[in-house]
């Protein structure tokens, strides 16, 4: 008999695989929440399938909360899931509303109805920082949100907040910073820019179209970031806690190291793309973790420069494999997909001339 029960939503997620594999090793009984599609996407947790427990329920449906949570009866819930794409959120501002602001309402209230005493965490945000009126941005800095999807996230993050206040519930949010893995979607900048440095390397593709080079990020792995999520749930009191590097560093930063560590001059292959520049941009974002460091003993092991080594090696082995069993049409990323549709023109930058 397993000590603990976890209920987590999004684990299909990079971090919901993350954090699976991190309560397994501490021997929790694992539950996941899963929404209906047309296909199976359980990628991320192959090696742990046989492992964890599988439910289905989806965050816009109040009564499938209710029926998940009372049948696994958790003493930790770890909400996840939402629409978490930025430029998806201008695009779809009303459904990203409906899952990442209103989701968290409809998890809560099945919480306090069906299991009151059950731990929550929330996946709030560096995004609510948005335009930033604090550098570095700790747990006190007012939120600017800058994108539907960081209005929502700031809608969710107030909501834990008001139940943990209205109703004494262990409700906490883990503001957390960038934090990116060989699992991160292939949209997001990190995954698009090693994915496509170790494809250029093998002539998989010619170039790789990108928008704002100068936005600058506080870039941590996801892995040593769900251990912070584990850690907010074990203390006496609910508190919020920002989770961060420290560090902050460019896309094109970025570009550099990613290129270098397959031999190419990013130079040669980076391609500004007006089409990938957003209707406003969060320009410059650094977490101060003092808070987690003191209180949750908490600290990132990877740096940057490893981080962006790790996914590089990652996409080339993964790459190299596709094309060594014969796969013809090696995996590519919806934005590659997309380009094919670009029209307008496309600029080749000049380091230090571009937007
Ligand atoms: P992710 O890879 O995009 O995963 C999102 C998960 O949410 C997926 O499992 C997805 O399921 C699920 N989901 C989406 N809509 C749903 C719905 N209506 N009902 C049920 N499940 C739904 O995101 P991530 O990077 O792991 O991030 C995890 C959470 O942390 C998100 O809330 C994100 O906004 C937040 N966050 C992330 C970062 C970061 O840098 N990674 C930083 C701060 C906060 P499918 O597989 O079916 O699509
Ligand atoms: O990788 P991104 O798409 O991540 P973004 O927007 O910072 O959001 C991620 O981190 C948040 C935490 O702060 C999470 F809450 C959220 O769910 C998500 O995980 O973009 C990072 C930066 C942006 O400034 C963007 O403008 O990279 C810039 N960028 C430049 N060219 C690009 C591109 N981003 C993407 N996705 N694609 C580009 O071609």
């Amino acid at each position: 008999m397993k000590e603990k029960t976890a209920l987590i939503t999004g684990v299909t997620g990079q971090d919901g695989s993350y954090l699976a594999e991190l309560l397994l090793s501490m021997d929790y009984r694992v539950v996941g929440m899963v929404r209906r599609t047309s296909t199976i996407n359980f990628d991320r947790l192959r090696h742990i399938q046989d492992n964890i427990e599988i439910v289905q329920g989806d965050l816009l449906d109040q009564s499938s909360m209710m029926d998940v949570v009372s049948q696994f009866q958790p003493d930790e819930v770890y909400n996840l899931a939402a629409q978490s794409f930025v430029p998806t959120s201008w695009q779809q501002p009303v459904l990203t509303g409906e899952f990442t602001a209103l989701g968290v309402t409809r998890i809560l209230e099945a919480i306090r109805h069906v299991r009151p005493s059950a731990r929550f965490y929330q996946a709030s945000s560096s995004e609510q920082f948005g335009k930033v009126v604090e550098v570095p941005q700790k747990e006190t800095t007012p939120f600017y949100p800058r994108s539907p999807y960081g209005v929502a996230k700031v809608y969710g993050h107030w909501i834990t907040v008001n139940y943990r206040e209205s109703y004494d519930m262990f409700a906490v949010s883990g503001i957390l910073f960038n934090h990116e893995s060989p699992r991160r979607g292939l949209e997001f900048v990190t995954h698009k820019v090693t994915h496509a440095a170790a494809r250029i390397k093998l002539g998989l593709q010619d170039e790789l179209r990108v928008g704002n080079l100068d936005a600058r990020r506080d870039w941590g792995f996801a892995g040593d970031y769900v251990r912070a999520m584990w850690l907010m749930l074990q203390q006496d009191n609910p508190d919020d806690y920002v989770i961060a590097t420290g560090e902050t560093h460019t896309v094109q930063e970025l570009c550099e190291i990613a290129f270098a560590r397959v031999g190419l001059d990013w130079k040669q292959y980076v391609v500004i793309d007006p089409r990938y520049v957003r209707p406003a941009e969060v320009d410059l974002l650094i977490g101060d973790p003092s808070k987690a460091r003191s209180k949750l003993n908490w600290a990132p092991a990877v740096s940057f420069y490893d981080l962006v080594h790790m996914m590089v090696d990652s996409d080339l082995r993964e790459l190299q494999d596709e094309i060594r069993y014969g796969w013809h049409q090696p995996k590519k990323s919806t934005d590659v997909m997309l380009d094919k549709t670009v029209t307008g023109s496309l600029v080749k930058t000049e380091p230090g001339t571009q937007k």
